[in-house]
């Protein structure tokens, strides 16, 4: 074979790799849950990387380090393909095994979807062989067996296809490159015009009953880039060991199954879950334990669910449950102690700022449980299983805290890093305690020397940040402005700094600026 031959057998791979790729994907969008083997093998690499790593990747790129993960993982399939296809070429004669060959594709096309179909992550692996090979088996196809000609119209009797190839391989790698596109620009398409049946359109319980809502608190000072106290749904932080794809679960078939040490195990359907209990709404602020000191992974908005006490009572706890278990539909599970599952605020939760809850928050329902961190409000909630031990979440397992108490924390907004300012002008920012309150802020200007207290918000509920501010001293120079927060039972901002890694980030936040 000429090495002009071995790099088209290369090429046909990894294209119809890609395409096979492209094809599983959109499948996704028509079917609603079709496993992306890609996605499982992004998802074992997180899962096999040490926990601190992990985070400390994804809370520096945030996003960036999915995208990243995503380039490297599908440059790896796709070259697998490559790899694949070559070896396949070797490995057999001409086109009189192409029968054998296009038999076998077809099998291993057939088992591939099999295992796409029923098998999330663990089989992702054997996913990615069996698409390889199969990618390598279509590419030899291709290069083999006339019927194939559609895909290379310039393929004509008495012209191997490896000489038309040869004359038209510029071509057939826009074409193939194209046909890949087009699949994943079809799959949007129709993905869009799914997204119509999404949780934006769901309507959900309470919408037409009017919740207590504190009244806005006008003697605070209004100043611009300030940090908004609710955050809109679509600016709401997230975060979830799901690499590409958010799960979509159907809510219609969807079903919240609660068991374990319960007297009568049960389940509710998502209308059920809206009707069968007392329908309650709740602000809460919701940080991740990975957040850094300043870091933006923390919003607040307002919560609508019912009480998961209600939810489990109908049950009937059995003696001796210790732990209650969260289960989702992606595979991530956590627990909370029983004393934390039956407070009032401790909800499962169906809406989120007046609608259905966003997808990337959990649809069709999710926990909410304040005074822990995000990691253990479990979304896209499948089951609530009573335990007689100690349970060991996705991340307890990876080695963080088990009790993931929100610390007292406090996060300066205004002015940013760097900036000059003339006076008068002021600072401002959030402070948070979890369930505890926020008391008091105070803010030093003098890189920690002294401290002076802040004004604060009037607090929506003892559940939220709070919203701060306090005049800039006069004198001009570089400034550098700490803030700390004190809590209702009076616990004071820890101020040694600590990675977020087990417990969660402590330390001032801090900013340095320029007065005019
Ligand atoms: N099913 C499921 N629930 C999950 C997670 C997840 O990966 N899967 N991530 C947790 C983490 S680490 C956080 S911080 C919060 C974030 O919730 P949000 O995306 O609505 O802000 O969800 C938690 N619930
Ligand atoms: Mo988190």
């Amino acid at each position: 074979m000429t090495s002009g031959g071995g790099r088209r057998v290369l090429v046909l791979g990894g294209v119809s790799m890609a395409i096979a790729l492209a094809m599983t994907y959109a499948g996704g969008f028509l079917l609603g849950r079709v496993p992306y083997p890609p996605a499982g093998l992004a998802a074992i690499i997180i899962r096999s990387t040490p926990g601190d790593l992990v985070t400390a990747f994804i809370e520096r790129l945030q996003h960036w380090a999915m995208i990243l993960l995503g380039v490297l993982v599908h440059a790896g399939v796709i070259g697998l393909g490559a790899i694949m296809s070559s070896v396949v070429h070797r490995a057999e004669g001409p086109s009189r095994k192409a029968r054998r060959a296009l038999a076998s594709a077809a099998l291993l096309l057939v088992l591939a979807s099999g295992f796409a179909l029923l098998a999330p992550e663990a089989f992702s692996i054997s996913a990615i062989a069996v698409y390889a090979i199969s990618a390598a088996v279509f590419a030899r196809l291709v290069a083999e067996v006339p019927l194939l000609s559609v895909l290379d119209p310039e393929l004509r009797a008495g012209q191997t296809p490896l000489d038309a190839m040869r004359s038209s391989r510029r071509r057939f790698i826009v074409r193939g490159l194209g046909a890949a596109g087009g699949l994943v620009l079809g799959g949007l398409a129709v993905s869009r015009f799914l997204s119509r049946k999404s949780p934006m359109n769901v309507s959900i319980a309470g919408a037409d009953e009017k919740f207590v809502r504190p009244p806005d608190d006008t003697d605070f000072p209004k100043l611009e880039g300030m940090t908004p106290e609710i955050t809109s749904n679509d600016a709401f932080y997230t975060v979830d060991i799901n690499p590409f794809s958010k799960p979509s679960v159907d809510h219609e078939t969807w079903k919240l199954e609660v068991s374990g040490e319960v007297n009568t195990p049960y389940s509710l359907t998502y209308r059920e879950l809206q009707e069968d209990f007392e329908v309650v709404e709740m602000v809460h602020t919701l940080t991740c334990i990975s957040n850094e000191v300043g870091g933006d992974l923390i919003s607040t908005a307002v919560w609508r669910g019912v009480r998961l006490k209600d939810v489990l009572e109908r049950a009937g706890l059995a003696e001796g449950v210790i732990d209650i278990v969260f289960r989702a539909s992606e595979g991530y599970s956590d627990s909370i102690p029983l004393a934390k599952a039956i407070e009032d605020t401790t909800l499962v939760v169906f809406g989120m700022n007046g609608v259905a809850l966003p997808r990337s928050h959990g649809f069709p329902a999710r926990i909410i449980v304040p005074g822990i961190y995000g990691m253990k409000n479990v979304k896209w909630l499948t089951k609530i299983e009573a335990v007689n031990h100690d349970y060991q979440g996705y991340w307890m397992v990876r080695g963080w805290s088990d009790l993931a108490r929100v610390k007292t924390q406090s996060r300066i907004d205004v002015p940013s890093d760097g900036r000059s300012v003339g006076l008068p002008a002021m600072l401002g920012g959030i402070a948070w305690a979890g369930d505890r309150g926020v008391k008091q802020v105070e803010v030093s200007q003098d890189g920690g020397k002294s401290w002076s207290p802040a004004v604060l918000k009037r607090e929506m509920s003892e559940l939220t940040w709070r919203l701060w501010a306090a005049e800039i001293e006069p004198g001009k120079g570089t400034r550098r402005v700490l803030v700390r927060a004190m809590d209702k039972e009076g616990e004071v901002q820890e101020s040694r700094t600590t990675r977020p890694h087990p417990n969660g980030a402590s330390g001032y936040d801090a900013v340095v600026f320029e007065v005019e």
